[in-house]
Order: C-alpha cells, then sequence, then structure tokens
C-alpha cells in the first residue's frame, strides 16, 4: 500500500479537522481530569499495567499518560476486537510492540477461550514479577487496567472475573480496574464510536472507510455471494411497498439493515462496483468516481428511497448504515493504523 496514502491520508485529516473543532473537549471535563491524575499517580504502585487498545488502531487507541512511564516487562498491551481487526496486520503490530519491549497480548473480550488464554499468559508473569522481587507467596499482585473510552476495558474486566472465578487466577491476580480516560481527538476514534456521529460529517466518514475498503482484500471474498430467489423477493418487496399499514410494517423490515440479505446485498454491490470499475485506484479523481458509483448501488441495497431532513441524495442515510455495518464487523476486517516506517518510529 505505498501509493495509496495522499488521498486517504487527505480523507482522513479532513476528518480529523472536523472532529477536533467541534468535538472541542466536552467529554474531558474536570472529572475526567482528577481521574486521569489520580491514574498516573498509581502507575508507579502497581505490579502490572495492562493497556487495553483496540486492535484496528493499535497506534491511535494508545493512552497518552503512558508515555511519561519507559516500556518494561511491567507493560502489556492488549490488543483487544482482534474478530475485527485484519489478521495479518494484527501480527505485524504485535512484531512492532515487541521491538520495542513492550509485551502485546491480542484477544476477543467476547470469546472465553481467548480470555482463558490470556489468564494463562497473566498467571506466568506473575509468577515471573514474584521471582523477580522476591516476593511471597502472600503478596497481593496488583493490576492496573487502562485505556481510552470504548476500547473494551469493562467488556475485558467483565470476562476475567467471570472466568477468572473458575480458573482461580482470580485469587491470585487482584485486578483493579480503573475507569480511564484519555483525550480521543484522532480521527479513527470517529469510527469506533468514540464520540458522537453528530458531530461529524457521516458522509465524509463513510467515504473514508470506503476509500479503505477499496484497497483491501476484503472485498475479494465476497466474489461469490450469489442472490438467493429469498433475497430478490425481499428487496423488490422493498422497493414495490405501498402506503398501507402492512406495507409500512413490511418496509420497516427491509429498512433494517443489519439483516443478513441486507448485509449480503451491500457486500454484492461493493464488489460489484470495484470490479466494474476500469480507473486507476492510485489517482484520486477516479477513487472519488468509484466511491460515488459505490453509494448509488448502495442507495439500492439499503432500499434508501426516502430524503428525510433535507438529505436530498440520500446519501447520508446510506453512510449512516455503511458506518454502522463496519463498525460491527460484518464488512470484514480492517486495521486503519499503518505501521510507522522506520524512519518514523
Ligand atoms: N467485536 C468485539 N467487540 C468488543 C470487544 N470488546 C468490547 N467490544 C465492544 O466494544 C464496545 C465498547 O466496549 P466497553 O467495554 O464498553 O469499552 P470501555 O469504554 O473501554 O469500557 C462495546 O460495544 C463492546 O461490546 C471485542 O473483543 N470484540
Ligand atoms: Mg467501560
Amino acid at each position: 500500500m505505498v501509493g495509496t496514502a495522499s488521498f486517504v491520508q487527505k480523507l482522513g485529516n479532513s476528518v480529523k479537522k472536523v472532529s477536533e473543532s467541534k468535538s472541542s473537549s466536552w467529554w474531558y471535563n474536570h472529572h475526567m481530569r482528577a481521574a486521569s491524575r489520580a491514574i498516573f499517580e498509581r502507575i508507579p504502585l502497581v505490579d502490572l499495567v495492562l493497556e487495553v487498545r483496540d486492535a484496528r488502531i493499535p497506534m491511535s487507541s494508545g493512552y497518552e499518560q503512558l508515555r511519561y512511564f519507559p516500556s518494561s516487562s511491567r507493560n502489556i498491551i492488549i490488543l483487544n476486537k482482534m474478530d475485527l481487526a485484519n489478521h495479518s496486520k494484527t501480527k505485524e503490530w504485535m512484531a512492532y510492540f515487541k521491538e520495542r519491549n513492550y509485551i502485546p497480548y491480542a484477544i476477543n473480550s467476547h470469546n472465553k477461550d481467548s480470555i482463558k488464554e490470556f489468564l494463562n499468559f497473566l498467571q506466568a508473569r506473575v509468577r515471573d514479577i514474584r521471582r523477580s522481587t522476591h516476593s511471597s507467596e502472600t503478596h497481593t499482585t496488583t493490576v492496573m487496567l487502562v485505556g481510552i473510552p470504548n476500547v473494551g476495558k469493562s467488556a475485558f474486566a467483565n470476562s476475567l472475573h467471570q472466568i477468572g472465578r473458575i480458573s482461580a487466577a482470580e485469587r491470585e491476580v487482584k485486578t483493579r480496574h480503573c475507569e480511564s480516560t484519555a483525550r480521543a481527538d484522532k480521527k479513527h476514534h470517529q469510527f469506533k464510536g468514540t464520540i458522537d456521529d453528530i458531530l461529524i460529517d457521516q458522509s465524509e466518514l463513510a467515504q473514508y472507510f470506503l476509500s479503505i475498503l477499496n484497497f483491501s482484500d476484503e472485498y475479494k471474498k465476497w466474489a461469490k455471494i450469489s442472490t438467493t430467489d429469498d433475497d430478490e423477493a425481499a428487496l423488490s418487496l422493498g422497493a414495490s411497498s405501498g402506503g398501507s399499514e402492512f406495507d409500512k410494517r413490511e418496509n420497516q423490515i427491509v429498512n433494517d439493515h443489519t439483516q443478513d440479505f441486507v448485509v449480503r446485498a451491500v457486500r454484492r454491490a461493493l464488489f460489484h462496483e470495484i470490479s466494474a470499475f476500469k480507473g486507476n485506484l492510485e489517482d484520486e479523481k477516479d477513487m472519488v468516481q468509484l466511491i460515488e458509483a459505490q453509494f448509488t448501488a448502495l442507495r439500492k441495497a439499503f432500499n434508501v428511497t426516502s430524503n428525510p431532513c433535507g438529505d436530498t441524495t440520500g446519501n447520508g442515510m446510506v453512510a449512516a448504515k455503511l458506518i454502522n455495518l463496519y463498525r460491527t464487523g460484518r464488512l470484514g476486517h480492517y486495521t486503519l493504523d499503518t505501521l510507522p516506517r522506520i524512519s518514523e518510529s
């Protein structure tokens, strides 16, 4: 992905600019500052720091305050939501962190086996620490869990708690769950829903996502999605429904974009537009043209015909639905942060 940078970055930067100007610091209030300070003071006192990050944005979801502490075997970087990230990119990020003396560990907080595996790993780390600090068996190991909003700290802590009970790790590891915050003024956080969507132009975000998707390999997996008769029936039902109560109800069902047949239609539409595209994706004008074609195709796939609230093209609605599907992982696995080149790191 060498030449892809310019356009994607340009879009990303403009998204970032909007988010910075509009989001200001509405959520980073004095409570947050106090919490941040409390965390900062405790970091040197705990035995282990588990920094939870989002595997899709391993860099931009970092917890700023940890930068003031040198990387060490005390710091474990949890790349959570690995199920949503690009698998091989996650491996590359793991290697990147290892090189810098961090201990990275990729997990899926919603998966029991993943959490069990992590607990075993954590127990081994705790034993190592005890050995190296010559602390007694009765010493309680303290672990601090930090991370910016929405990376999955609560989900992770809950899973550790549930599974820890049966694996007896809980006795050994007292997990201190610290809700923490940090300024999240980076563009990628918009994707994760950290900051309200209303703060940013949804279609700009959707364009950014499409530009990433168009450069990825994910859509290639959708080549074989064929239209079933049921899909056809459901889609035409949506297109033809009239004004009766029954029709309205039917229409509502069709308009639920999370249904499987809608997701299939969306994948098909995106795949079709990329395959039919003859232009050069490295060329900004061509990329814009492809994205426009995709928006048109998506209007049909999402059955967006009406234009509420002055959304004359329906693009806002299409964008909102598309971003929602991305967030829930239904449009494939993407890692949005790119590894820094050696010269930058
Ligand atoms: N797919 C997936 N979603 C996750 C994972 N961990 C957390 N989430 C979701 O991410 C969102 C934010 O998680 P939450 O625990 O509230 O984040 P917190 O703000 O850091 O406490 C929730 O919708 C979770 O269900 C994971 O490993 N995989
Ligand atoms: Mg939480």
